[in-house]
């Protein structure tokens, strides 16, 4: 997808929310689990239900990869199905790659040659040959982790070099392989306070930004620094909406917890155009 379209998208729907489909067999309504394919099948109702909503579909392989080859079959439904139905709507494949060039390559091509994701979720912590295989590819987009939600940011992410946080040094370089229009970068909800700086940083670039519902991030708070001229953000959340309900009525449940994050992405955007 061309970053014109996704902006396009994001400005039709006011909305700039991605629906993070981390598909659990133990979290899905039971009475799916008597379907050839459980996972697609309740994927399906989601994506039915909540697309009007959203701008972009989020898919947590791990959850896929847990199945072995059949998690990889409902996963290659689930993408298809999008990309058939709602060709307008950004996906994402959420695997954290990254290798040595060579092995990039072949990540690559089988996220975005085989697989057709528009991005990919890459770790950039082994530099600039294992994310540049991505780069290669045209109109898709290498989502680099920037500053993760995770309690374990700490770790490594935030501690500090003798010039700034771990994190900055990583944006800075990462930033320097790619462009806006090829890379984004992942900023958790959790770490808003750090925004800004990452914003003077990289002004033009989208970032997507998970953490907003079960962790706990806030959704005003994030998008205090995080918008740009381009609006310039994805904000995901999964289990708060995939999983509001377990009934019968799951899609239903799902699609209300959507249409409020929606509406706040509204309300934010038309306060901020007021105020321009
Ligand atoms: P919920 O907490 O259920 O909304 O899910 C968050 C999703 O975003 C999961 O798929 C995580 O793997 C992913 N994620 C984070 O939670 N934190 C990060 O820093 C980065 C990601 C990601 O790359 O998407």
């Amino acid at each position: 997808m061309k970053p014109e379209d996704l902006i396009a998208q994001i400005n039709k729907k006011d909305s700039f929310l991605c629906i993070g489909l981390d598909t659990d067999m133990n979290k899905i309504p039971k009475f799916l689990l008597s379907e050839d394919d459980p996972i697609f099948s309740f994927n399906k109702s989601i994506i039915d239900s909540t697309n009007k909503y959203c701008i972009a579909y989020k898919i947590n392989t791990a959850f896929y990869e847990s199945l072995g080859a059949k998690g990889w079959t409902s996963m290659q439904k689930t993408v298809d199905y999008i990309n058939k139905n709602f060709p307008q709507i950004f996906t994402i494949a959420d695997a954290k790659r990254g290798d040595i060039g060579n092995t990039s390559k072949m990540y690559a091509k089988s996220f975005f040659g085989e697989m057709n994701f528009d991005s990919i979720t890459v770790n950039p912590y082994m530099g600039s040959d294992s994310v540049k295989p991505f780069l290669e590819f045209e109109n898709k987009f290498t989502i680099i982790l920037g500053l993760t939600s995770n309690i374990g940011a700490d770790d490594i992410q935030l501690k500090t070099t003798n010039n700034d946080f771990v994190f900055m040094e990583m944006i800075k370089s990462c930033s320097l392989w790619g462009n806006q229009n090829n890379m984004m970068f992942v900023v958790g909800a959790t770490k808003s306070e750090y925004i800004e700086k990452i914003r003077n940083l990289i002004p033009n670039h989208f970032l997507l930004i998970p953490g907003v519902g079960a962790q706990g991030g806030d959704l005003k708070e994030v998008c205090k620094f995080a918008l740009n001229d381009n609006i310039g953000i994805i904000v995901n959340s999964s289990r708060s909406i995939i999983y509001a309900s377990v009934d019968e009525n799951f899609a239903i449940e799902a699609a209300k917890q959507a249409m409020i994050l929606q509406n706040e992405m509204k309300a934010i955007l038309s306060e901020r155009k007021q105020n321009s």
